[in-house]
């Protein structure tokens, strides 16, 4: 097996949910850091690799995958001893596959990016209400996906999981969990911190918090 290559930084919620993966399947890699702050995915090696410049990227032998959702469903399938994290029940699979999807369109993109960009990236000090709408909308669904399962899929813990703690633990900086407006979502959190290979997300999303709170920005009403 050749050695596996993660591109990436620890403050992509997206390269974590892949860190997460790889640690849970206790996978070695080695970890190459693209720091997309520093618009490093734009240089001419990587958009060899990755055209559409994203971090994360897998490279395994001579293949490049590229897509947090991708990555995970690969790895599981190709190097799984079990199918817990991605199941070959063509109906759990299905509900695992429409929680990355919703982490994907949802929460990455209509929540997370969508203010990030703003605050972090283009130093807006004001941020349209419905950001936060869209965030606290996520918060919304989840509460809801929880409610009687201990996990995002079901009663037992999968890629569903480790992608979604990414992006939460992320939009946490934005606008925290309020436990008793969101009881399972609250669990939910505190559970996944439990697992033996958090510090994988929990590093990053430090980092991505501190760069949040050091910014200025209030809420158009
Ligand atoms: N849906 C993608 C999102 C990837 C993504 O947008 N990553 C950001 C960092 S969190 C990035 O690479 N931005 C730099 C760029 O798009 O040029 C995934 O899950 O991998």
């Amino acid at each position: 097996m050749a050695i596996l290559k993660l591109y990436g930084l620890d403050a992509s919620p997206p390269v974590r949910a892949v860190k997460l993966t790889l640690a849970a399947l206790q996978l070695d890699y080695e970890f190459i850091v693209v720091d997309v702050t520093s618009k490093q995915q734009l240089s001419k090696e990587y958009l060899a690799k990755n055209p559409q410049h994203t971090v994360p990227l897998l490279e395994d032998g001579d293949a490049c995958i590229w897509d947090s959702h991708a990555i995970m469903c690969y790895l599981v399938s190709k190097y799984s001893r079990d199918d817990s994290l991605y199941p070959r029940d063509l109906l759990k699979r299905a509900v695992v596959d429409q929680r990355l999807h919703f982490e994907s369109g949802v929460v990455f993109a209509n929540a997370l990016r969508a203010i990030t960009k703003l605050v972090l990236f283009f130093g807006v000090t004001e941020v349209p209400k419905e950001r936060i709408e869209a965030i606290t909308e996520a918060y919304d669904f989840v509460e809801l996906f929880l409610k009687g399962h201990s996990y995002m899929a079901g009663d037992q813990l999968t890629l569903a999981d480790l992608s979604l703690i990414s992006s939460i633990s992320s939009l946490v900086a934005y606008v925290p969990v309020d436990a008793a407006k969101y009881f399972n979502l609250s669990n939910w959190i505190k559970r996944m911190e439990l697992l033996p290979y958090y510090e994988q997300n929990a590093k990053g999303a430090a980092m991505f918090a501190g760069a949040v709170k050091s910014k200025t920005f209030t809420v158009a009403q």
